[in-house]
Order: C-alpha cells, then sequence, then structure tokens
C-alpha cells in the first residue's frame, strides 16, 4: 500500500499549525491539499473550511516569463524589499517545465538563496510539474493557506509556456510580466494575449551593457501597450526597466504595485476581481469533477477505445462518438 495514512495529522492539528504559522505545518498541509488521493479528499476539504476565514488577505501577485528572463533573481530582489518592510511573503514557483528534472526548481533555490533563509519568506516549489489551471493544479488552495499562515504577499512565478500565465492570472491581484530585450516577442513565446492581460510589464536585466537596449525595449513596449484596449480594471499597464543583480528599479516596481492596489481599491475593481475569480474557481473545479467521473465510468471506458478506432477511420463523427458517450455516461 502506497498510502501513509501515518503521515497525515488530525485536522486540527493542521489548522492550528497553518494559523501559528509554523511553516513546517504548513508545508505538510499543501502536500495534503495536493495529494489527489480519494482518501485525502475529506480531510483536505476539512482543512481549507477550517482556514477560509482567515484567508484572502495577501496581496497576491503573478510573476511569468521565459526561462531564464531573471524571475527568480527579481522575486529574490523584490522579496528581500518586502521583508525589509517586515512583510512575510511567500512564494510558489511553479515551473510546468520541469517535471521530469526538477532543474529549475534546484535553480530556484538557489537563486532566492537569501529569501530561503529569511524568516519572514516561505518558498514552495511545485515539484509536480502539475499544469497550473489542469487537473490536480492545487495553486489556489495553497494560496489560501499561506494566507491563514500570515503571509501578507503572495507570489506565484511561473513559466510564460502554455496555458499557465492565463491560469495565473486568474488567481492573482497583479499580473506582471518580465521580458528581456533584444529577443523578439515570438522568440520571448510572448503571446499577445499575455502582454494585453499584464498589469505591467518589467524589462530585467537592464545593466551593464544591455541599459541601452532596455530602454529602447521599454519605449516600444509602451507604444504597444498604448494601442491596447483600456482594461476592465481602468488601470493602464505600466512599462519599467530593472535589474535585479544591481538592485535597480525594484522599489519602483513595489511602488507601482502598491498604487495599483490602492487604485483598484478605491475604484472597486480589486473586489469584483476577486469574486469573479472565485466563480471562475468554482466552474473549474465542477469540470475537473465533472470530466474525471466522465472517464472514470464504467460504461465509457468500455467503449471509448473502439469509438476513438472508429473516428480514427472516419467511420464515426467525433460530434456522434462524444454524444453516444454522453449518452451512455448519463444512463
Ligand atoms: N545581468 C543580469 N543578469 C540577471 C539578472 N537577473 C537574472 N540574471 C541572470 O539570468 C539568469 C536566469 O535567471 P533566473 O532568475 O534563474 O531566471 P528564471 O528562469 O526566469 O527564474 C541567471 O544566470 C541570472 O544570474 C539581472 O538583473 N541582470
Ligand atoms: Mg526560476
Amino acid at each position: 500500500m502506497n498510502y501513509k495514512a501515518k503521515e497525515r495529522l488530525p485536522a486540527e492539528a493542521y489548522v492550528k499549525g497553518i494559523l501559528e504559522g509554523n511553516k513546517v505545518i504548513l508545508s505538510k498541509a499543501i502536500t495534503l491539499i495536493e495529494s489527489n488521493l480519494p482518501q485525502d479528499e475529506d480531510l483536505s476539504l476539512h482543512v481549507l473550511e477550517a482556514i477560509l476565514p482567515f484567508s484572502g488577505k495577501s496581496l497576491r501577485i503573478g510573476i511569468t516569463g521565459i526561462p531564464g528572463v531573471g524571475k527568480s533573481t527579481f522575486i529574490e530582489s523584490l522579496g528581500n524589499i518586502f521583508t525589509a518592510e517586515n512583510k512575510k511573503l511567500a512564494v510558489l514557483a511553479i515551473d510546468p517545465s520541469s517535471q521530469k528534472t526538477k532543474g529549475s526548481i534546484m535553480g530556484d533555490k538557489t537563486r532566492m538563496e537569501t529569501l530561503a533563509k529569511n524568516t519572514l519568506a516561505y518558498i514552495r516549489p511545485t515539484a509536480t510539474g502539475s499544469k497550473l489551471g489542469g487537473v490536480g493544479d492545487k495553486s489556489r488552495e495553497t494560496i489560501l493557506l499561506c494566507e491563514a499562515a500570515g503571509y501578507e504577499v503572495i507570489i506565484v512565478e511561473t513559466v510564460g509556456v502554455g496555458q499557465s500565465e492565463v491560469s495565473v492570472h486568474g488567481m492573482v491581484d497583479f499580473f506582471l510580466l518580465l521580458m528581456i530585450a533584444g529577443a523578439g516577442d515570438e522568440l520571448q513565446g510572448i503571446k499577445k494575449g499575455i502582454m494585453e492581460i499584464a498589469d505591467a510589464i518589467v524589462i530585467t536585466k537592464a545593466d551593464g551593457k544591455n541599459i541601452n537596449a532596455a530602454k529602447i525595449a521599454r519605449s516600444a513596449y509602451e507604444n504597444a501597450v498604448h494601442l491596447y484596449p483600456p482594461s476592465e480594471s481602468g488601470w493602464a499597464c505600466k512599462v519599467m526597466t530593472c535589474s535585479a543583480i544591481e538592485n535597480q528599479g525594484l522599489k519602483e516596481v513595489w511602488i507601482l504595485i502598491k498604487d495599483y492596489y490602492k487604485f483598484t481599491n478605491e475604484n472597486g475593481f480589486y473586489e469584483i476581481k476577486r469574486n469573479q475569480q472565485n466563480i471562475q474557481w468554482m466552474h473549474e473545479n465542477i469540470r475537473v469533477r465533472l470530466e474525471g467521473s466522465f472517464y472514470k465510468d464504467l460504461k465509457v471506458k468500455d467503449c471509448l477505445l473502439d469509438f476513438e478506432d472508429q473516428v480514427r477511420q472516419g467511420i464515426l463523427s467525433p460530434t456522434i462518438a462524444a454524444k453516444k458517450l454522453w449518452n451512455m455516461y448519463k444512463m
């Protein structure tokens, strides 16, 4: 038996530990929440429900950009500013590309060295490589646990691949896109849609020989974002430059984030967005449950391969196949 029930604590022990800000218990609770074992579901939900009243009070920041753009180094420098203000910071580093090697996560740990040692900071790499927003993704629940543990700023770091940026955008208040000068948008894997949902674009590594290129990139992106239609928040995307290594421009980014917080609080968007995100979260959860239940259904399982075969051969149309399977499922 793989299941190690002994490793689980009673619900109250998780809740007490989290509320006391105990990092070891917090980590164990996140492991529990991330578990997809049916045996863990009740306990997970119990813990989540108990901590819910203590959650929601952090500023949630999403940071995305291609591998090597400087996310981890940036977070380390920005994080040091937060902690210098005595703010507790949690960093959830999610890297779907590191599923096999876990290489980037190791890199992250060394690149966030001072944060990793800081008692005010908590770093949680997601080693599962789970697809953000996909089945088994518990990033949102993890955010809630960290908030209940007293973390006032939560950074969700993700690599700009696939759909993960969009998923992160759906769980944070402020969405920051990091870019480097010189590389084209396509080279950076930046899809247009991503720039449009960013609350800020920061050109990293604006130091040494790179300073001028960074300034040029900044005005180019400024011109580009001016063309976008106004966002629902009423906030216009800002473009900045920074050097995490030389500690330049980071304070300005923090001021900008605080400005955004003030702006969206005053115009009511902050709350509207959180509410929308919760509704979306509920629907995603329902979709995941439905999908799981559908593919686990024995009648469906029995016919699925055969139907796939017929679709492949062109005997059966995909729509009809889906409809037939759906009817079987509903029977
Ligand atoms: N010159 C310079 N290099 C940087 C800066 N930030 C990060 N780097 C370097 O860029 C590389 C990738 O950084 P990392 O933070 O791991 O990027 P990530 O993959 O986006 O998390 C590392 O070699 C860093 O030392 C910066 O501000 N200036
Ligand atoms: Mg990194």
